[in-house]
């Protein structure tokens, strides 16, 4: 399902893009259907259709509402705005919890200082795209590793998301007027999340504003399940001196000891004890309150 509206919803299928009706029950984990969602459709050979059954979703975003992601497409300013590593690392983790592959665009590297940054993921298993000059620069690369995927791009204003779009996806702007016309809405009424279908399997979700995920983030995670959220941790987690290591700053850690031998990155493990606080700091009634 690309996009839905008022009950009507457009359907990519092997016949075209058909405009579905559903039935009044179909939802998912309480979640009517969302872009991204695969469904079972009826077609009336006039382009028409009806949407019989939902499938299992792999993973699906709140904010953006969106079903089956593949990437989250992290964009960076290297400067220009000043990047925010721990809403990075925020980040990371939220896609970690959901399946969700994240990926790092950073852009505007021609202003220095890509190193740095690059350094600390380098020791993630997260893919890290240099861009500059206004995606001249490293966009082809970025590219090629989303083709075939579903993708969600996030990013702090002004940090060029828009400028990275553009050279991507050239076609963008008019694939969205496209499916604003399937649902005979003008461009300028209120926007819900696109799935732009970008040929070869490749999907972008086109999220009004980009305002990706909402405010309480991470902390409705437990403070349990975050070290298992930094891939780079895994290979050392039940090594521990003590069972219960909260990797904080136990003797006999190995967390900590893999961060003095240079293993990982000082400002994860850093962002992790930011993060181990913030969730710890709801009290669990707290936190299913705010998951209802
Ligand atoms: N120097 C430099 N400026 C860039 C680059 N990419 C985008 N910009 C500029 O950054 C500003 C914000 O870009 P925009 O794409 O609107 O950011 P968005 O808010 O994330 O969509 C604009 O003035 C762009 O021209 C880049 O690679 N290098
Ligand atoms: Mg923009
Ligand atoms: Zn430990």
């Amino acid at each position: 399902m690309l996009r839905g509206q008022n009950g009507l919803y457009l359907v990519k299928t092997a016949e075209g893009v058909l405009r579905c009706r559903a039935g009044s029950g179909i939802r998912k984990d309480g979640y009517k259907l969302l872009a991204g969602d695969r469904v079972s459709v009826e077609s009336h050979g006039d382009g028409t259709g009806f949407i019989r059954e939902l499938h299992e979703r792999v993973n699906c975003l709140v904010r953006p509402p969106v079903a089956n992601v593949d990437l989250l497409v992290l964009v960076v300013a290297v400067a220009s705005p000043a990047p925010s590593p721990f809403v990075l690392d925020e980040l990371t983790v939220l896609a970690e919890k959901q399946n969700i592959r994240p990926v790092l665009a950073l852009t505007k590297c021609e202003l220095g200082g890509a190193e740095e940054l690059e350094a600390v993921y380098r020791k993630t298993p997260y893919p890290v795209f240099r861009i500059s000059e206004r995606g001249k620069v490293g966009a082809d690369a970025l590219f090629d590793h989303l083709r075939g995927k579903t993708s969600v791009f996030c990013g702090a204003s002004g940090v060029g998301k828009s400028t990275l779009l553009n050279r991507l996806f050239p076609g963008l702007n008019a694939e969205t007027g496209e499916l604003s016309a399937k649902l005979r809405r003008g461009k300028n009424t209120t926007r819900t999340t696109s799935l732009h279908p970008l040929g070869g399997g490749t999907y972008l979700a086109d999220t009004p504003g980009f305002t990706m995920l909402d405010p309480e983030r991470c902390a409705r995670l437990l403070p349990e399940e975050l070290p298992d959220l930094f891939p780079e941790f895994r290979p050392y987690l039940g090594r521990c001196r003590y069972s219960h290591c909260t990797h904080l700053c136990e003797d006999g850690c190995r967390i900590l000891q893999a961060v003095s031998d240079g293993e990982i990155a000082r400002e994860r493990q850093e962002s992790y004890c930011k993060l181990y606080r913030i969730c710890k700091a709801l009290p669990p009634k707290k936190r299913f309150q705010r998951e209802t």
